[in-house]
């Protein structure tokens, strides 16, 4: 009978560290797979960081830990290059898992990061900094020993900022992307055009920003005031110069992170038209950029010179964003200009086509041709399936989750970007701690409980869905803190959704996680709802 004890023994001391076990490290988004050591690490302002000789990536990513951990905890810590005996040290190492994959072993000898690539050595230098601010304070820290093995769920983990309702400094664009990849998000969505402003700087065509990028305010507000120099009404708005662009798509690549720029097109194109009154469908054409929201009806019109304008202005934002995807809006184009305007009617017959949504198909597709004889792909609100467009295009999907399934089934790859439940733009708790803004409530826990891939797809269908995105439309954010205010921390339940495996999905464990990552970001200096989260047990 002795060896039964002995296994009933050895079974409770397992339960027991297996109880341990499953106190998750406090990291969001939670790691693939995490495994508790014994022991722990003593961090201080002498463990040195550690990066291969002349491996420039693995610097960075040592770099931005060490900068992070400077301003979290006071440490000063020193990073050289070379080999490191591997003993009382952070260690970034090539090796073991490629992509935004990547190790990390925390043992009482160390800190030991390894992946192949620099996206995987960057978040696992992020990791690192999460453990060690597990708790506040500064100085030195004991790090509990623990072995990761991480890797995305999604390829896609986005937020979408509309800088074009309000406008954001080039600072706080800054600020944001480092907030996105400390969560391990890796794509900003930058909404630089719409209705009320256009705010990128074209070289060929200045009067967008000249114009487009200044409104009067309508209605009470701060922003409403007199101007004493003027005595006439203060305008609002501002736009980013290319060298501020290409500043901040350097600022992003630097951090994992690839921007993907969206010009609106047909719709949403008031301001645009506004600079140059040639692009309307309708006389007289809008005077000035729109002080109000919601739907409009100025479109585009269809004349040979506006595709011209349009490859123009495309050119120019593939010159500056370098990444895969260029985003042609498409949403909300509503029709009763085309429908009256006696040139676009003419046109239709013309070429054939029988109705303004077909037009808005043919007009998305030369415009898709143009992006991808450039070398890049277009992606689109989900509108662009009612008019035909080709295969190649990516549909972001935000009419619900049902954007997601058509695309899916008709072979389209897919970005859940799904109202309402990922439009941050709805409050997130008490209205009183809120900006006023839209009027649901969708909270942390809405977010996190959505499941980014629908069961009505299938196996091969579910390869489609590229990842998960939420939107920040400005039209009720005025100010930069109310952007933060409303993003986070719900913003932190779509990092977790798009980088953990589902089968980890937990909003228990995740509230109690979310404590220490509010705690650390705080302590960093963001600004984040003060909804209360309560912990589910
Ligand atoms: C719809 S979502 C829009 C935006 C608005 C948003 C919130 C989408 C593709 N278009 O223009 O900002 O609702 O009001």
């Amino acid at each position: 009978k002795r060896p039964h004890l002995f296994l009933a023994l050895a079974c409770m001391a397992a339960s027991v560290s297996g109880a341990a076990a499953a106190a998750p490290a406090p990291l969001v988004p939670a790691p693939a797979v995490e495994r508790p050591g014994e022991g722990s690490f003593q961090l201080s302002a002498r463990t040195p960081v550690v990066t291969p000789a002349g491996d420039a990536g693995a610097r960075a990513a040592a770099d931005y830990f060490a900068d992070l951990m400077r301003r979290s905890r006071g440490l000063n810590l020193k990073v050289s290059s070379g080999e490191g005996d591997g003993r009382s040290a952070v260690v970034f190492r090539r090796g073991g898992p490629a992509g935004e994959a990547y190790r990390l072993d925390v043992t009482p000898e160390g800190i030991v990061v390894t992946a192949a690539d620099d996206a995987g050595l960057f978040y696992g230098g992020v990791t690192a900094w999460q453990l060690a601010t597990a708790t506040a304070g500064k100085g030195p820290v004991k790090i509990d020993a623990v072995q990761i093995e991480d890797a995305p769920r999604f390829a896609w983990r986005g937020l979408m900022l509309d800088s074009a309702r309000h406008f954001q400094s080039v600072d706080y664009i800054k600020g944001f992307i480092d907030r996105m990849a400390r969560a391990k998000l890796n794509t900003f969505h930058w909404h630089l055009t719409d209705d009320q402003a256009w705010r990128l700087e074209i070289r060929k065509y200045p009067k967008l920003t000249e114009v487009g990028a200044w409104r009067v305010p309508a209605g009470p507000g701060p922003a409403a005031d007199i101007d004493p120099k003027t005595g006439k009404p203060r305008q609002i708005g501002g736009f980013y110069t290319q060298a501020q662009v290409r500043e901040v798509v350097a600022y992003a690549a630097a951090r994992h992170i690839t921007i993907v720029p969206e010009i609106e097109m047909p719709g949403h194109a008031t301001a645009a038209i506004a600079a140059y009154p040639q692009l309307a469908s309708v006389t007289p054409p809008p005077a000035t950029p729109s002080n109000e929201w919601g739907v409009l009806d100025n479109l585009f019109n269809v004349e040979e010179s506006t595709f011209a304008f349009l490859a123009d202005v495309l050119d120019e934002v593939i010159e500056l964003f370098p990444g895969k995807y260029i985003h042609l809006g498409g949403d909300e184009a509503v029709k009763p200009q085309w429908e009256t305007s006696p040139a676009v009617q003419a046109r239709m017959k013309e070429l054939h086509i029988g109705n303004e949504t077909a037009l808005q198909g043919w007009f998305m597709s030369r415009m898709e041709q143009h992006v991808s004889s450039r070398g890049r792909k277009m992606i689109g609100w989900d509108e662009i399936l009612e008019g035909g467009v080709s295969k190649g295009a990516t549909v972001m999907s935000w009419r619900g989750a049902d954007g997601a399934i058509i695309a899916a089934k008709m072979g389209h790859d897919t970005v859940m970007a799904a109202a309402p439940t990922y439009y941050l733009d709805h409050r997130q708790g008490d209205l009183s701690i809120e900006p006023l803004g839209r009027g649901l409530l969708i909270d942390l826990k809405q977010v996190y409980d959505f499941d980014p891939v629908p069961a009505a797809l299938d196996e091969a269908q579910r390869k489609h869905v590229l990842g998960v995105q939420a939107q920040l439309w400005t039209e009720h954010m005025r100010t930069e803190e109310q952007v933060s205010r409303l993003a986070y921390p719900r913003a932190f339940a779509v990092a977790e959704t798009g980088w953990s495996p589902a089968a980890k999905r937990d909003f228990g464990s995740f509230s109690q996680r979310l404590g220490p990552e509010i705690a650390r970001e705080r302590a960093l200096g963001a600004v984040i709802s003060d909804v209360p989260i309560t912990p589910v047990a």
